[in-house]
């Protein structure tokens, strides 16, 4: 006897069982309870739904961008009114805790409504043109067809901030989520179709890698946008740059919180642990380095160590947890496997480090909250492990500082502690990332506002805000004359 929901597919507008091998998403707090499952779309249900995003998009760009708007707004209200069952839903197969759980559907909701609302929005723009009777309009059309494809770690909310740009300025979708978390995924795409979305502008296929690579191989996807690991996103721009396709993949980061003598030590103790333990750590923009300067290292230390163990960790739909599992047993020991690399390194465990041995917390794939202090070159400092362990170094200095600050290939997100203004301008000037935080922690963003990374954590145009009109649309310019 089970209550798993049963997975469909949504292909031009029917759905479907699909037929391809089953597949599972389970509580990652009770690995043996099943929260979804059914069989994955194969490689000619992703034609099929490639074939009808196509179809349907004639008409989809042709619709005034108002009204495309107007059927995101109507997704945004039914997305709002489900939070609290779907952000139980959503901490339940993903495992942060519910209030992150809520919080997502609400922040997935507040995301369609930016894009709803973008459709009374500015369309162009208009330039002076150097020739008498002449003006130069620059116009925005839709790129086509495009293939999404979404992580596990923010089930609802990172589909949205791609769907929602892509829908608005007129393109159609095909959307791969992780199959770690199916049941999110349903949830959008029916708040979308019930909101009035015509058959076949958004495509849901459920499926492992063999689906993504048929989507991403497809002849008749027009552009990619990609969040996930880095080795994947190269993968795909790899491919995707063989045939010419515009790709915005989002991808690693080792985010480091630097807090120099002068920091409110509370308010910078308080962001770190969100940073780095917030989802259980499994966010690109999680705060996975820390930095402290000498004058300050040996008390902040010692409190966060105190921290990191009192903190609760448990069944996430519990009001009192603080943080949940890891995605999947996978995932758990590749964590536990890096942080025992680690200590063969030698470096100093200060908090964590061993797995649980009894109850929920051995049967569910939990990682304890992990702080590490490291002093040479270490795998722990590079490589991300995307689980709650937090690796730290002292600095004589904020130049050091900013100096291990920048000592990662990856160049997402950074969090930097201080009262000193001049000091948070250098932090501005000289941390290579693509989003800075003066006294806050290193995740989060903003559907106005760009979102993405520098060096090797992101690829192509960023996300939300105009940054997404960038990548979701092409330009026209039309030099504009009268006839006579
Ligand atoms: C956030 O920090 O709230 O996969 C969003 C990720 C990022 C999104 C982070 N693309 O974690």
């Amino acid at each position: 006897m089970t209550d798993a929901k049963e997975l469909r597919q949504l292909i031009a507008g029917q759905w479907s069982a699909g037929s391809g091998q089953r597949v599972a998403s389970v509580n990652p707090t009770r690995p043996s309870v099943v929260v979804a499952e059914g069989n994955s779309a194969t490689v000619n249900d992703v034609d099929c739904a490639v074939t009808a995003a196509s179809e349907a998009g004639k008409a989809w760009a042709r619709t005034p961008m108002h009204l495309r708007g107007a059927v995101l707004l109507e997704a945004a209200a039914i997305v709002d009114s489900n939070a609290l069952p779907w952000g139980l839903e959503l901490a339940t197969e993903e495992g942060k805790t519910k209030a992150e759980g809520v919080g997502e559907v609400r922040r997935a909701a507040q995301i369609l409504r930016y894009y709803g609302n973008e459709g009374d929005r500015q369309a162009g723009e208009i330039f002076a043109s150097p020739r008498a009777g002449e003006q130069i309009l620059v116009t925005r059309k839709p790129i086509g067809v495009v293939a999404v494809i979404t992580p596990f770690n923010f089930p609802i909310a990172i589909p949205a901030w791609k769907i929602a740009p892509a829908l608005v300025y007129g393109n159609t979708v095909v959307w791969k989520p992780a199959t770690t978390v199916p049941l999110l995924a349903l949830r959008l795409t029916e708040a979308l179709t019930a909101a009035g979305l015509p058959a076949g502008v958004l495509n849901l296929v459920i499926g492992d890698s063999p689906i993504g690579e048929a989507l991403i191989g497809h002849a008749g996807i027009d552009a990619i946008s990609f969040t996930g690991s880095t080795a994947v996103g190269r993968d795909i721009a790899a491919t995707a740059a063989a045939r010419g396709v515009p790709v915005q993949a989002e991808m690693g980061g080792k985010n480091a919180a630097v807090v120099l003598d002068d920091a409110d030590i509370g308010l910078a103790l308080d962001q770190v642990m969100l940073g780095a333990f917030r989802s259980a750590g499994q966010k690109c923009t999680a705060t996975s380095r820390l930095i402290v300067t000498e004058g300050i290292a040996e008390r902040f230390l010692d409190q966060l160590a105190t921290r990191a163990q009192a903190l609760v960790v448990g069944d996430p739909t519990d009001e009192a947890t603080q943080m949940g599992p890891v995605i999947t047993g996978a995932a758990q020991r590749n964590i536990y496997g890096g942080l025992g690399s680690a200590i063969n390194d030698g470096v100093e465990v200060l908090a964590g480090g061993q797995p649980y041995f009894k109850g929920l917390l051995a049967e569910g794939f939990f990682v304890a909250p992990t702080v590490v202090e490291v002093t040479g070159r270490a795998d722990i400092w590079t490589e991300e492990l995307f689980g709650p362990v937090l690796a730290v170094r002292r600095a004589a200095d904020a130049d050091e500082a900013f100096t291990l600050a920048n000592d990662s290939e990856f160049g997402l997100s950074a969090a930097v502690f201080t009262r000193d203004l001049a000091r948070a301008l250098d932090a501005v000037e000289h941390i290579d990332v693509g989003v800075l935080h003066i006294n806050s922690e290193s995740a989060g963003a903003d559907p106005h506002v760009p979102f993405g990374g520098a060096k090797k954590s992101g690829l192509g145009p960023k996300e939300q805000g105009g940054a997404a009109r960038e990548f979701f649309t092409y330009t026209t310019t039309v030099y504009l004359r009268g006839g006579s």
